[in-house]
């Protein structure tokens, strides 16, 4: 994967703000504040494009990032904050759940979990429904750097089990290390065309 050539390319609010289907693309997603555009951000080597905050509810609409002429990389903003008006919930669980079952391009959904919680209810309901769609995703368990290795086996295994995920089929991470980005690329290679 080549990331000397990445830029933002449009934040989307409505699906016909969506641009064109055209080259494959990858979602990521996850809670509030979990780390999805931290991890973003170190997958690409940079240290502020995608935009971060340690406020929950930073990423607002599908942030979309054009990697070269190969791919598309979109933050979808975060599920299961509970500070977020009831309206403006429904609004992005809409746009996001069409988004996500009508998109030809999209070749896979990371859904980052962090690695410290246990089995959250709604990270099992997005991660089942992904299934039942028959839309491809990864699970990466990120924030690995605030936990001991053992702790870290420990949970991790935890959340294997919650959420009937396979340990050689998910990805620890850390985007304050760094640790997990070249796993976190071999395995999202294998959903892109070579
Ligand atoms: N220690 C550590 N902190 C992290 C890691 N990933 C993210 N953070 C911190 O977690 C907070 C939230 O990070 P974001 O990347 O903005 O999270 P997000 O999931 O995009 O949040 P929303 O856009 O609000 O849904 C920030 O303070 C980050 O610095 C990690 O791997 N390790
Ligand atoms: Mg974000």
């Amino acid at each position: 994967m080549d990331f000397s050539q990445v830029e933002f390319l449009l934040s989307v609010h409505s699906l016909k703000q969506l641009p064109e289907e055209g080259m494959p693309e990858i979602a990521f997603a996850g809670r509030s504040n979990v780390g999805k555009s931290s991890l973003m951000n170190k997958l690409i080597g940079r240290k502020a494009m995608v935009k971060v905050s340690a406020r929950p509810g930073k990423t607002q609409g599908l942030n979309y990032f054009q990697v070269g002429n190969q791919f598309h990389l979109v933050d979808l903003p975060g599920y299961g904050y509970a500070k977020v008006p009831k309206g403006m919930k429904d609004a992005w669980l809409s746009l996001i759940s069409s988004y996500l079952e009508n998109r030809n391009t999209l070749r896979c959904v990371v859904v980052i979990i962090d690695i410290r919680h246990e089995a959250k209810v709604q990270d099992t309901q997005l991660l089942e429904w992904l299934r039942e769609q028959s839309i491809p995703c990864l699970a990466v368990y990120t924030k690995i750097d605030k936990l001991s290795g053992s702790a870290r086996g420990k949970n991790a295994r935890i959340l294997d089990k919650g959420h009937g995920i396979i340990a050689e089929k998910r990805v620890l991470f850390s985007a304050k290390t760094g640790q997990g980005r070249d796993e976190l690329i071999a395995a999202l290679k294998t959903f892109l065309p070579s």
